[in-house]
């Protein structure tokens, strides 16, 4: 049997969940999505994951025309019918079809589709011994020309930058502002461990606010760490004693080289280490039941 789609109101087969070329989400990039992880049956901070999708929404003036605890429920029909026990999820808003202008309101109804999926991470050894990264030359969208806190379906400004590190030969690449602050990777946050301080650069700079940043901080609390949302040049950041990156997809993974510049001793700290089990441990214990 293949995938399942929520698609548009129903369920179709996977090769039937066809979107048309006239749809802005396509012509434009033109709506938001979200990325929702399950483990052990159990969804991921769902909550946080349905309010960025609908603040994002909002922020663009796209009237999502489904209730927020209605889109969760078909979240977890969608996971359910594909009977996943740990899913990937991807949730997608767009504007709709319209015609061949920018004109929003040339738009029927926003198109709404759900995709569960397994789970693709990054390779094992990159968690154990820790991944290089690059720093690209392409610039993090500027927050004043678009709300970083919108997931929204326009990620050229990131696949730019993955591109280059794709060329630099690693997986992933740091993004700066325009005035050289470290702001997030293409797919995920950043943190810096000085001592016993963790520093992430504040949303503000052009970050996505995320959740997984936000779990990690809490984790980081309980085990008596300090964080602070900060302004960080990269020269911060390579003298700090650890690196790691958060995401949905990524979890928590070490980074120990950026560019040159090997971080600390070079494999993975002992905090990242903590971190990284407490992720694990969190997310197989949290989580909405299905
Ligand atoms: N920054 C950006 C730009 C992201 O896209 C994160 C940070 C981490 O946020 P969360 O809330 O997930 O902790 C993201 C989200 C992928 C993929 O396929 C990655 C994301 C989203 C969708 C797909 O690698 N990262």
């Amino acid at each position: 049997m293949g995938l399942k789609i929520f698609f548009n109101g129903s369920f179709v087969d996977k090769q039937d969940a066809r979107i048309s070329v006239f749809d802005h989400g396509l012509l434009y990039g033109d709506g938001v999505f979200e990325g929702i992880r399950s483990y052990n049956r159990r969804v991921f901070r769902p909550e946080k994951h349905m309010d960025r999708l609908y603040e994002g929404a909002e922020a663009i003036s796209l009237e999502i025309p489904m209730e927020k605890d209605v889109m969760l429920e078909r979240v977890v029909e969608t996971i359910k019918i594909n009977q996943l026990d740990n899913a990937y999820v991807r949730v997608v808003v767009t504007r709709g079809v319209g015609d061949l202008g920018l004109d929003p309101r040339k738009c029927g109804e926003p198109s709404i589709f759900i995709i569960a999926d397994g789970i693709k991470l990054y390779p094992e050894k990159l968690y154990a011994e820790g991944m290089p990264i690059t720093i690209a030359e392409t610039r993090r969208n500027h927050p004043s020309a678009l709300d970083p806190r919108v997931k929204s379906l326009n990620y050229l400004n990131n696949i730019m930058a993955r591109i280059e590190a794709i060329r630099a030969g690693v997986e992933e690449a740091l993004m700066l502002t325009v005035d050289g602050y470290v702001v997030e990777c293409t797919g995920d946050n950043i943190f810096a461990v000085t001592g016993n301080v963790l520093r992430t650069p504040r949303s503000e700079l052009g970050a996505l606010k995320g959740i997984t940043q936000e779990a990690v901080i809490e984790l980081a609390a309980g085990m008596g760490l300090s964080s602070e949302y900060c302004d960080m040049k990269p020269g911060e950041l390579l003298d700090a004693d650890e690196c790691f990156l958060t995401g949905t997809a990524a979890e928590v993974i070490p980074v120990v080289k950026i560019d040159d510049k090997v971080i600390g001793s070079g494999v993975p700290g002992k905090i990242t280490k903590d971190l990284m089990r407490a992720y694990k441990e969190l997310t197989s214990k949290e989580g909405l039941k299905y």
